[in-house]
């Protein structure tokens, strides 16, 4: 990563920073001890030991660590604070603190999130994180949100999404056609699909099952852990691996809440942001062989893609619909390709 970013802006700090201060002491702001006290909230939509909440309360863990004490945050999983979209506003306007979200759904406010919605893009995991590291990459991107309101604190892995589907076993992209497919909200993951010939369903992460199960979907399309932690597999049970996408996590923080940090509480959180998201790296590829191996024992029907080229050609319109939007973005994803 870059050096920890101590932006400092001079603007409205907002009622919310005022109300997540809860006690400034006396003496130096600087450090471990004896600067203000914060407690914050963090919504997050998976459950407890999905590798993003896992990272969640490793950074809440190192925060405390590094702040002695001084800062709390308390990791609300499972959507308890609501679905990510209603997460993402209550950020925007400060009544939550922190939010880890997917970039899709961020592409409302800040459009450069859109590029992780472009399919077949990155070589690897390896690749991306390559991308995400780069200051005129994901670092950028990174910096875009403040606009919406938002300081983005650092990516998380994403791993790769797949399709899954109801009623029969995709193998190439002219069976995905006609289908029903839930998305995330992101207009480029819409075109994504409907250049795919199938047709997108936005809607939030918490009614996919029901609508799985009820018929009002045929398909969705997701990473392994969250194909799997969230039952889906037990209602689309049909796998198929053409790994289109790797939209990027997201922790998120208000951004007049982050303004209002004194330059050494900026560098805790970057730190500890840092620390965290290589933490939830690390955990990834494990989760991924784990949930794996369970869903053939429960009788996934898992599908190879081998050959991406089709897969390619068929989603060639939405590349060319935002080529010459993220042209810069693109450029420097060929560059970082080994
Ligand atoms: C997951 C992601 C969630 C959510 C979900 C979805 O992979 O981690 O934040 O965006 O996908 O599809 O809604």
């Amino acid at each position: 990563m870059t050096p920890p970013k101590t932006r400092r802006r001079t603007g409205f700090v907002g009622l919310a920073a005022a109300l997540s201060l809860v006690l400034t002491a006396c003496g130096d702001d600087g450090g471990g001890s004896g600067g203000a006290e914060y407690s914050w909230r963090l919504a997050e939509v998976h459950p407890e030991n999905y590798p993003t909440t896992v990272g969640d309360q490793k950074f809440a863990e190192l925060v405390a660590e590094k702040s002695d004490g001084r800062i709390t945050i308390d990791v609300y999983p499972g959507a308890q604070l609501g679905e990510e979209s209603d997460a993402i506003e209550q950020v925007q306007l400060g009544s939550i603190e922190l939010t880890r979200v997917s970039s899709a759904p961020m592409t409302e406010f800040a459009s450069g999130m859109g590029l992780f919605g472009l399919p077949y893009i990155w070589d690897d995991a390896d690749h991306m994180w390559r991308f995400l590291k780069d200051e005129d990459g994901g670092e950028k991107l990174l910096d875009g949100l403040s606009d919406a309101g938002f300081h983005g604190v650092t990516y998380m892995d994403p791993g790769a999404r797949s399709f899954y589907t109801t009623d029969k076993a995709v193998r190439s992209p002219d069976d995905l056609k006609g289908l029903k497919i839930r998305v995330q909200e992101s207009q480029v993951i819409i075109d994504f699909i409907e250049a795919l010939g199938a047709s997108p369903t936005p809607m939030d992460y918490g009614e996919v099952y029901s609508s799985l199960q009820s018929g009002l979907i045929d398909g969705a399309e997701n990473n392994a852990p969250s194909y799997y932690s969230a039952s889906h597999f037990e209602v689309a049970k049909n796998f198929t691996l053409d790994e289109h996408m790797r939209v990027a996590e997201l922790l998120v923080m208000n951004r007049d809440i982050w303004d209002s940090l004194s330059a050494d509480d900026q560098a805790i959180i970057e730190d500890a942001a840092t620390e965290a998201a290589e933490f939830q790296r690390t955990t990834w590829d494990a989760q991924v062989d784990k949930d794996m191996a369970a869903l053939k024992k429960e009788g996934v029907t898992i599908t190879e893609i081998d050959d991406l080229e089709p897969w390619r050609a068929a989603a060639r319109p939405v590349i060319d619909k935002y080529g010459d939007e993220f042209a810069d973005y693109l450029a420097k994803i060929d560059e970082l390709r080994e």
